[in-house]
């Protein structure tokens, strides 16, 4: 049978394809890009470095040997690769389950074009059965909690976890999200949210999308 990591790795393979020549790319974060991390390994003499929206990922680019630099060295990228938590039809995401959707939403911001690598699993028609994650500064954290709540919300604190930025996390349950766009906007202007994991603003331009016996390519 054919694992979840298989599919994984079909997408995480084929996105190679959209490397640019000698130029330098970004990525995400997630178990999807640490395979697109292994397989770009082979190939890191196509890229001049590589900015890491997360310390995961930097580490592990920074073990296999592929050059990392920082966003501020190089601004605006032709290309980011990185997974996610859920996808729509319109290529609208959640993102943000592993804690690291403030950095993934700069760097996609700063790169022209987004490349969504995820299994088959992960492509839906309405988004919101994943639980968004939303990134709050900690001393605002109830009072944030009180007006997701008055969204339709259930946020329930994600323990133990702090974020690179020494923010927290809360993930919101029962959303229903049948206007990504309004909603991303609206949760992020309540005071006390740093950011939250829909990526509708900025969309995928690409999706790579893992089945058992090929990638598929979806814009
Ligand atoms: C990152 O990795 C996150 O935004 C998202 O939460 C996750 C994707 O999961 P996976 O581990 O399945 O690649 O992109």
């Amino acid at each position: 049978m054919t694992t979840q990591n298989e599919l994984k790795r079909q997408a995480a393979r084929r996105a190679l394809d959209y490397l640019p020549n000698d130029d330098y790319i970004g990525v995400g974060s997630g178990s999807t890009v640490a395979l697109f991390i292994e397989e770009l390994a082979a190939k890191k003499d196509r890229v001049r470095g590589v900015v890491a929206a997360s310390l995961e990922s930097r580490e592990l680019l920074e073990k296999l040997g592929i050059k990392v630099v920082a966003l501020a060295d190089v601004g605006k990228l032709p290309v980011y690769f990185d997974g996610a938590d859920e996808v729509n039809h319109s290529l609208q995401m959640i993102k943000g389950g592993g804690a690291a959707l403030l950095g993934e939403k700069i760097v996609a911001h700063a790169s022209r074009q987004f490349i969504c690598m995820a299994d088959e699993s992960k492509y839906v028609s309405k988004l919101g059965k994943f639980p968004l994650p939303v990134e709050v500064v900690p001393f605002a954290r109830s009072w944030v909690a009180s007006q997701l709540v008055k969204l339709g919300g259930r946020p329930v604190l994600r323990e133990s976890v702090i974020t690179r930025g020494g923010h927290e996390i809360l993930d919101v349950h029962d959303l229903s999200i049948l206007e990504p766009m309004k909603l991303e906007d609206e949760i992020n202007r309540i005071p006390g949210v740093m950011e939250n994991g829909i990526f509708a603003r900025h969309p995928a331009d690409v999706l790579v999308l893992g089945h058992a016996d090929r990638a598929e390519i979806i814009t």
